[in-house]
């Protein structure tokens, strides 16, 4: 049994009802989960991913409500999710017209969120929605739970792509001081009021660095932050966004750019 199964297997029997506990009743009318999907040009992956995650969280007796976030994505991924759940007003899509951006649209979807935890995954299923259901329980013990490849259980179907985010990990821990493993992960479940008292001026903006400085502001908060394990599987259809030359050194500026930030103390 992997240590993710152990997980699973206490939550179900510590909690037969995980939604029960600080989570909004069900008479108040707000979903016990906002499942945000950032999105541009995902149009072979969203609509089975969303697919599959309602059968799951309603297999699993959650409310769902989800928003695809999408940046006027060319291929209509924006119309497709329309057009398959438009008998679903859980299932709900913004189409982003000023600022487009990974980071941007995390925001947009986060703001419009009204569930007790919001869940923010990739929309091409490098996270598997089995994941996004079991890190929405460890939500309900903790502030934030992230999903993560470098511990014990987790990892990444890519070996290449495993072994330069495990090194550049090592070193964001030491150059940020933050204390997780798992720096740069997109697949992340959160009290959505503690989420609230964060500045998100001064978390949302670029592509997956926003990541770090959500741990950073939220470590420095006093969250408590659980990391899960999770293994990244390979996007289902479409092309990548990332471009790893150029996004390392962005990251790598924006690190510095931090660091210099909290020696003058601004922050
Ligand atoms: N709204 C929005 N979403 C974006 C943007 N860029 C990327 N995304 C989404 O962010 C997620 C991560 O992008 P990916 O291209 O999958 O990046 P990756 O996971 O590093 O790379 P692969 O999965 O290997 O292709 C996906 O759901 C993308 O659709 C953007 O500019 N705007
Ligand atoms: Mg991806």
């Amino acid at each position: 049994m992997t240590r993710r199964d152990v997980w699973s297997r206490r939550l179900s029997e510590q909690s037969p009802s995980p939604t029960g506990r600080a989570q909004p009743s069900r008479s108040d009318g707000c979903p016990d989960v906002s499942i945000v999907l950032p999105t541009f040009n995902e149009k072979d992956n969203i609509v089975p991913l969303i697919e599959e995650l309602r059968s799951r969280f309603r297999a699993a007796g959650h409310r769902y409500e989800i928003l695809v976030i999408d940046d006027q994505s060319p291929d209509g991924t924006g119309s497709a999710v329309a057009s398959a759940f438009a008998d679903d007003p859980g299932v709900r899509v913004t189409v982003r017209r000023k600022n487009p951006g990974l980071a941007y649209s995390i925001r947009e979807g986060i703001e419009r969120s009204t569930g007790a935890i919001v869940l923010v995954m990739d929309s091409d299923f490098n996270h598997k929605p089995a994941d996004a259901v079991l890190l929405f329980q460890v939500a309900q013990y903790v502030d934030l739970v992230i999903g993560s490849r470098f511990i014990v259980g987790g990892g990444m179907s890519s070996l290449l792509r495993y072994y330069l985010s495990y090194f550049y990990n090592i070193f964001l821990r030491a150059t940020l001081g933050t204390r997780l493993d798992d720096n740069l992960s997109g697949l992340f479940a959160i009290k959505r009021e503690r989420m609230f008292e964060l500045d998100f001026d001064k978390i949302f903006w670029g592509y997956g660095d926003y990541f770090f400085r959500l741990l950073l502001l939220s470590q420095r908060a006093g969250f408590l932050h659980v990391e899960v394990p999770v293994f990244y599987g390979s996007r289902l259809g479409g092309e990548s966004k990332t471009r790893f030359l150029g996004i390392f050194a962005r990251y790598t500026r924006e690190v510095f750019y931090l660091i210099a930030l909290k020696v003058l103390g601004r922050w």
